[in-house]
């Protein structure tokens, strides 16, 4: 058999579990949360808000975060793309309330043996006006479990210095609020390279509101997978 089919073969098997939310539910996911108001934006781990860590509230855990179904964004409706990405279901984490709260999704995933991890993403921020270690943000983690590194971190912050997080973000005033938003789902394409095949992953996606309680950030989440969506 060529190394390329075997290479596939064994990506297409060592995939997330429900990684499009077609289940319905969490299967194969943790969800976190807890309030982010004594932390800047560069000090937020997603970690410490999942189940054990200091930052965890299973309240705001379990109510923040759901699963969504084909539709329209509630404040945002038809400038935004439709919130489920493929299928049925996505995953919404963060909710409309404006309390200073941070929701976390994760799943640990065993002997991966892509090279990449894709998913996809919508965003809605709400503009504070605020320094970006301030605002409302988004932090991707992925910990090699395998290695005992943190290969990829990545923050995206809403400030009004850059008027989203980059210049593909829109933004609208609704209802005498600013927001700025991806008007159609993103790509993100971790890349691991080869030398972590078969590694023991994890992944954790938070999503943060302002520090000062006054605006809201929520993402819409679908397609996770080694194969891009
Ligand atoms: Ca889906
Ligand atoms: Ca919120």
């Amino acid at each position: 058999m060529p190394m390329f089919v075997w290479t596939y073969a064994t990506c297409a098997l060592s995939s997330f579990i429900n990684g499009g939310f077609e289940s319905g539910n969490y299967l194969g996911w943790t969800r976190g949360g807890g309030t982010r108001t004594s932390l800047l934006s560069s000090q937020i781990k997603p970690q410490e808000f999942l189940p054990g860590g200091s930052f965890y509230n299973p309240s705001i855990a379990s109510t923040q975060s759901s699963i969504v179904t084909n539709g329209l964004d509630p404040i945002l409706k038809n400038l935004m793309a439709n919130i489920v990405q493929n299928g049925t279901r996505s995953l919404q984490i963060g909710d409309a309330a404006r309390t200073g709260d941070l929701s976390v999704a994760s799943q640990s995933i065993s002997n991966y043996f892509c090279d990449n991890m894709f998913f996809a993403w919508l965003a809605v921020f709400e503009d504070g006006n605020h320094t970006s270690e301030e605002s409302s943000l988004i932090v991707v983690e992925l910990k090699d479990l395998t290695q005992g590194d943190t290969p990829i971190n990545k923050t995206y912050t809403a400030s009004s210095a850059t008027a989203g997080v980059d210049p593909g973000f829109q933004s609208a005033t609704v209802l005498s609020r600013k927001y700025y938003y991806t008007p159609g789902w993103r790509v993100e394409n971790l890349n691991l390279g080869v030398n972590r095949r078969g590694h023991n992953f994890s992944l954790s996606i938070a999503v943060a509101d302002c520090f000062q309680r006054g605006h809201l950030g929520y993402v819409y989440l679908d397609s996770f997978g080694g194969i891009v969506p």
